[in-house]
């Protein structure tokens, strides 16, 4: 403890140049912060040398969004110093909590899909998998969602304005990225036509890394993220001729490619600059990894032994044409060799079935901005066809006509022709990797049949799943110190390397001095959420109210509406006087709208405007509260999580593909409400779905729904509390003089086909919420439910997740000497 408290100081001064005795929080939580940096260094230069000596397959994780949230704490526990910095830091005089409130969030993603990015890096570290995270450091994270009047307002996410003290920026190792350019023809001494690409513009590209450490084990793996840099400054013609301003705008210009990650949510922002950041993010990782394999190779043949490349989503699907390009153009390999190369080496992750997130470029930004990319596509595009009218006529349907052939060659073509000519990035993906994943069984088998059906015909071992998983280690020890500590005192500490282990609590769940103890827990989380909502909200919670939580992107097909719907449905009754058996609840909601979605934003102020009704109406408002949480992030989540009981996971049947959240809450002991649908159902599974609330039609029944007609003004007409509840939104209940402010919303179920089925599954979801509050009134029996909830849960850890990736998919094997923990 000494040491660490003298290694404060000594930042605090030399490091950060200030006094070390004026008590500054943001000081001592950056000189903290460096402090436990200085401890990673060591282990992480340590760990990097071993993959050189072993030869070790690498795993290169290429995402374009990662949500790491705070590192400190995290960092503490897994290097089992936690106790010792707070000792350390409550004898300088701080509280090691305030500190660790110090940190701004790394925001650099939108939610599930960046989220699980950092889950993953993370079970790379404690499993000892050779692995390495890239991504782009954006200077602008996620915005910062304040609420003002009801309405979601955006602010920028400035997180790098306080400085960043656990990456190191690497300014001597930068990498030139070019776009734009044309392409020139040769023919080589085998009169071969080859290609070179000379650049248009260049930029640079510069890694920033930050340490990932595994639990207990020595083991640090790297996230790289790259930072754009202008090369201006190098142009001594630039300044020769005399033009310097000019040169420092094209500086500013160059360097906007990593200023700000997009923040919209499975919806395709098909901007010029949007390609930018993926090619930028793309070639600066692949000359990265190609220069760490030519150190030890020198045939790229052997390329698939030693690297495997996982495509987070199409978002870098652009690789493919990268590493063929590098192949074919500089290493001068034959189009065979080099197409075997790539398809051994990468493998693509799909994250959704929604067709407005599929990504397309139209083929004209494409060859303007990467014209021999865009040949490269082409020419792939060409052998597949001829490869999918091979396997076609050789199959056993000599019938297969022409037309139908011309269809499928349609459909599965690389190149969709309208609405204008674009490239399917998810085609590109299937067919350049040798895995295609989903994230949760049912998403597997939607993507088999229905979004990628030819390409299952066509390939049928390539399409595999791939459950996600969540780290123990952050989303139950550090989130909740309270149960964690209660878990440990029965079944020791195991559980957080190895989450199957949770399962030795079965027992206790029919112990009472178990339940109380784990209630007790519980109690002490719903008393921290209380005491940081008044900090932040100014607003007194009830902890005795059952808390019910909805947090997630905004998103229809999450149907935060239905959610809202059962709220004033509730409201309604206790108004009414018909609900005497209420069981008294705090209804949360919380999570960010994409800027240009107009039906998020407004599903956000019909929800404060509800809860603003609802909040100031004394006759309900000891039973009924509404709280809406801003700006959700990954430590807002840590805060909610552990001090919720009810767990909304209500989307559409076969829309959400797996969720991550539903695992988190679970594993924390809330109940979850929910549709079978995405990963809740290997949940259900897994825990028995008599242990959950379920409810609501199924994917094959919303099928067979819209094809005979889904009409949802039946449901209106028929179901007199719907209808109240519909007209009082769309009216001015809950908009004084705004009348018809939330029409459109109503609308949009009654007259805009209710795309996603709120009215089919509204009654349902009242019927399951009754049945919550009941079981509510026996604590012992929802406690009791609660404790195997958690025991249950040890499949979605994202170990589990990783070491399958690791075996099936990538071949690598974790490190020796590290695969018991301890590391050497
Ligand atoms: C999915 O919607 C899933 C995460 C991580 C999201 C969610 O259900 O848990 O991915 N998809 O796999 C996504 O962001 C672009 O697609």
């Amino acid at each position: 403890m000494e040491g660490l408290k003298k290694d404060v100081i000594r930042h605090v001064v030399s490091s950060l140049g200030s006094d070390y005795a004026s008590k500054s929080a943001y000081n001592y939580y950056n000189a903290l912060a460096l402090a436990v940096r200085d401890r990673l260094i060591d282990n992480w230069i340590k760990t990097q040398r071993s993959y050189y000596d072993e030869k070790a397959k690498r795993v290169y994780y290429l995402s374009l969004e990662y949500l790491p949230g705070k590192s400190l704490m995290n960092n503490l526990h897994c290097l089992g110093i936690y106790e010792t910095a707070r000792k350390a830091m409550s004898d300088l005089g701080f509280s090691l909590e305030d500190l660790a409130e110090q940190e701004w969030d790394a925001g650099l993603g939108n939610g599930g899909l960046g989220r699980l990015a950092s889950c993953f890096l993370d079970s790379m570290a404690t499993l000892g998998i050779p692995g390495y995270g890239y991504g782009i450091r954006y200077d602008y994270g996620i915005f910062h969602q304040v609420i003002e009047d009801g309405k979601q307002v955006e602010q920028a996410d400035n997180w790098m304005r306080v400085g960043n003290p656990w990456a190191y920026e690497r300014g001597q190792h930068l990498f030139p990225v070019r776009f734009f350019g044309e392409v020139k023809n040769w023919t080589d001494e085998y009169g071969r036509l080859r290609h070179t690409w000379t650049a248009g513009d260049t930029v640079l590209a510069m890694p920033c890394d930050m340490l990932v450490p595994g639990w207990d084990n020595h083991h640090v793996i790297n996230m790289r993220l790259w930072s754009a840099r202008s090369d201006v400054e190098f142009d001594l013609d630039f300044f020769n001729t005399g033009n310097y301003l000019g040169a420092v705008e094209e500086k500013i210009f160059d360097e906007k490619i990593s200023k700000v990650l997009y923040p919209s949510d499975q919806i395709e922002e098909g901007r010029e600059l949007r390609l930018k950041q993926q090619y930028f993010f793309v070639t600066a990782t692949i000359q990265d990894i190609l220069r760490r394999f030519r150190k030890k190779h020198q045939d790229m043949t052997e390329l698939p032994q030693s690297v495997a490349i996982q495509l987070n989503d199409t978002h870098p699907a652009i690789a493919i044409a990268e590493l063929m390009r590098i192949l074919l153009d500089e290493d001068l390999l034959d189009w065979e060799v080099a197409w075997d190369i790539c398809v051994s080496t990468f493998a693509y992750t799909n994250h959704t079935i929604l067709p407005e997130a599929l990504e397309t470029w139209p083929v004209s930004l494409l060859e303007r901005m990467l014209p021999r990319h865009m040949q490269i596509i082409y020419e792939i595009n060409a052998r597949f066809l001829r490869e999918v009218e091979r396997v076609a006529r050789s199959e056993d349907c000599g019938q297969l006509c022409h037309r139908d052939l011309d269809h499928l060659k349609q459909r599965v073509s690389l190149i969709q022709e309208r609405p204008i000519k674009s490239v399917r990035m998810a085609h590109l993906a299937i067919i350049g990797s040798h895995s295609v994943n989903g994230v949760a069984a049912l998403h597997t088998e939607l993507l088999k049949a229905r979004v990628f059906d030819d390409f299952q015909r066509l390939y049928p071992q390539k399409i595999n799943n791939k459950t996600n998983g969540v780290t123990p280690r952050r989303w139950l020890w550090s989130a909740n110190q309270p149960l964690s500590r209660l878990i440990a005192s029965h079944i020791g500490t195991g559980f957080v390397r190895n989450l199957d282990e949770l399962t030795q609590l079965e027992p206790l769940a029919a112990d009472p001095a178990f339940r109380e103890a784990w209630r007790a827990a519980k109690l002490e989380n719903k008393q921290r959420l209380q005491a940081y909502i008044k900090r932040k909200l100014m607003r007194e919670l009830h902890t005795e109210h059952l808390f019910d939580v909805h947090i997630k992107r905004i998103h229809e097909y999450k149907r935060q509406v239905l959610n809202l719907l059962h709220v004033v449905t509730a409201y309604n009754r206790l108004r009414h006087g018909q609900a005497a058996d209420f069981t008294p609840r705090t209804v949360f909601f919380g999570g960010k709208a994409a800027p240009s979605y107009f039906m998020a934003k407004r599903i956000i102020h019909a929800i404060n405007a509800v809860a603003a009704t609802v909040n100031a109406d004394s006759r309900v408002n000891d039973k009924l509260q509404v709280v809406y949480l801003p700006n959700y992030c990954v430590s807002q989540a840590e805060r909610v999580i552990p001090a919720t009981e009810l767990s909304e996971q209500i989307s559409t049947a076969g829309m959400e593909a797996s969720g991550t959240g539903n695992m988190k809450f679970a594993l924390n002991g809330a109940l979850t409400i929910g549709t079978w649908d995405g990963a809740t159902i290997e949940m259900a599974q897994a825990i028995g779905p008599e242990l959950l609330f379920i409810f609501g039609m199924r994917e094959d029944e919303l099928v067979s729904l819209r094809q005979h007609g889904y009409n949802p003004m039946l449901y209106y007409h028929g179901d007199e509390e719907l209808r109240e509840a519909l007209d009082m939104l769309r009216s001015d209940a809950f908009s004084p003089g705004q009348h018809g402010l939330f029409a459109p919303l109503v609308d949009n179920l009654l007259h805009g086909g209710d795309r996603f089925f709120v009215l089919a599954d509204y009654r349902q979801y009242l019927g399951a919420q009754q049945d919550v509050g009941r079981l509510y009134l026996d604590q012992e029996e929802w406690t009791r439910r609660s404790i195997l909830n958690a025991a249950r849960m040890g499949f979605f850890s994202s170990d589990r997740a990783i070491s399958q990736y690791a075996r099936e998919i990538w071949d690598v094997a974790p490190m020796a000497g590290l695969q018991n923990g301890k590391g050497a």
